[in-house]
């Protein structure tokens, strides 16, 4: 099925006028993805604006958000990142001010 997608994402990601900021989720806690990597690609190469948001923070340290932000910015060359935990809340606030600035850009 996932091979079908390209076929109505990249025209929608490409030509659809009102999409005013992608928030790419990524699991915070596992190794990057190829297919992240290749998503984040295809949001620069579109002109795209975008948001790296890494998922579940709560599983990890203090120490641990750091090096999961340091790897999340390597992996995909992502300035705008942020981590979020669904399950505390943390980060939530900021996401929901960065998807209203992008809301309000066009
Ligand atoms: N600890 C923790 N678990 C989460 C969080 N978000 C989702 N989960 C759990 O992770 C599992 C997969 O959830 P899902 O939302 O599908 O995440 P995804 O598979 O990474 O896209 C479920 O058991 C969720 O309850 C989070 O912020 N913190
Ligand atoms: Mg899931």
């Amino acid at each position: 099925m996932s091979a079908e997608w390209p076929k109505f994402i990249d025209p929608y990601v490409k030509e659809r006028a009102t999409l005013a900021l992608c928030v790419c989720l990524v699991d915070a806690t596992i190794p990057a993805r190829a297919s992240d990597g290749q998503l984040i690609e295809f949001l620069k190469s579109a002109g795209r604006e975008y948001l790296v948001v890494g998922t579940k923070s709560d599983r990890l340290s203090g120490n641990g958000r750091a090096k999961a932000l340091k790897a999340l910015r390597e992996a995909f060359g992502a300035e705008r990142l942020l981590l979020v935990s669904s399950k505390t809340g943390a980060g939530m606030g900021e996401l929901w001010t960065r998807i209203e600035l992008g809301a309000g850009s066009w």
